[in-house]
């Protein structure tokens, strides 16, 4: 499948495919085609039983600049409001069951870094740079900033950076826990697709589950989200792998998973 807007490529031995939006011109402005067509790759690869993580990246200079603004620019609030563009393809990534890794070199600011938040692993650069300018063009963040990296990094952070634009290194990310790790740039590619092959390494459905569990920490009341692990917890034990795993490691040996 070939794409206007972006790159894709599976490694199969590996089980794991990479998605690079290719507008690197408007440093991955996220226009709708582009939008769409994540949508599209996202579904693609999210059917595929071969592959067990995401990796998406950007440019050397830009993961994205945000929303294309030159495309949205001359939108009424009638249009936004009933065309609803951003439930319509924005929130794909938010909703995938696989785990993605978010490889972010350079900016990712706006929607850039709305969509990074979408993921479950961000992977920075030394080079990356994380903000929320929307201030500055009169709107604010409009594809989860407000509530997701409120979440992540805390309010006052959040505050300081939706309400005055300022972009934050990839230290500081790394600081207030929006980054899992920083690599230098030359070697980010290297290290997702290292953490995408472990990552895919593991049976499938423990990796779902556990990406489902950690995901609901950040929209249920504690009491709720400690009764849904635990019952995701007893629900593997009806899987072979879970038999297999633990096998391998009473008979000191390499587990080998049947569903990776
Ligand atoms: N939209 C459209 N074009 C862009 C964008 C963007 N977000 N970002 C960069 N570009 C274009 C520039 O216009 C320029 O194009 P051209 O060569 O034709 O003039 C090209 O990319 C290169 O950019 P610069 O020359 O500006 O590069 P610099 O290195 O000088 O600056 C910056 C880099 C600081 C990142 C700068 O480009 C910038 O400030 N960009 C805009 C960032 C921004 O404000 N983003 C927020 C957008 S709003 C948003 O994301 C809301 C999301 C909510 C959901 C949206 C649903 C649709």
């Amino acid at each position: 499948m070939s794409y206007n807007t972006l790159l894709t490529e599976i490694d199969a031995e590996a089980g794991f495919a990479i998605i690079t939006l290719n507008r690197a011109e408007s440093l991955n402005a996220l226009c709708e085609e582009m939008m769409n067509e994540l949508t599209d790759a996202l579904d693609r690869f999210e059917s595929d039983t071969d592959i067990g993580c995401i990796v998406l990246t950007g440019s050397k200079k830009a993961f994205s600049g945000g929303a294309d603004i030159k495309e949205i620019q001359e939108k009424t609030y009638p249009e936004s409001y009933y065309e609803d563009f951003i439930s319509r393809n924005w929130e794909r990534a938010a909703r995938a069951r696989k785990p993605i890794v978010a490889a972010v070199s350079g900016y990712a600011i706006g929607g850039g870094c709305e969509l990074a938040l979408m993921c479950d692993i961000i992977l920075a650069a030394d080079t990356a740079r994380f903000g929320q300018p929307e201030v500055r063009l009169g709107v604010m963040p409009g594809a989860g900033g407000t509530q997701r990296l409120a979440r992540v990094i805390g309010k006052s952070k959040t505050m300081e950076l939706c309400l005055t634009g300022r972009m934050m290194d990839a230290e500081e990310a790394e600081r207030c826990g929006l980054v899992s790790r920083v690599v230098p740039a030359d070697d980010l590619l290297d290290a997702a697709r290292e953490l995408a092959r472990t990552i895919a390494s593991m049976p499938l459905a423990a990796a779902m589950l556990t990406k489902e569990a950690v995901k609901i920490a950040y929209e249920t009341p504690l009491s709720q989200g400690i009764q849904f692990e635990r019952r995701m917890f007893q629900s593997l034990f009806s899987t072979d792998d879970q038999k297999e795993g633990m096998a391998a490691y009473v008979e000191k040996r390499s587990a080998h998973f049947k569903d990776k």
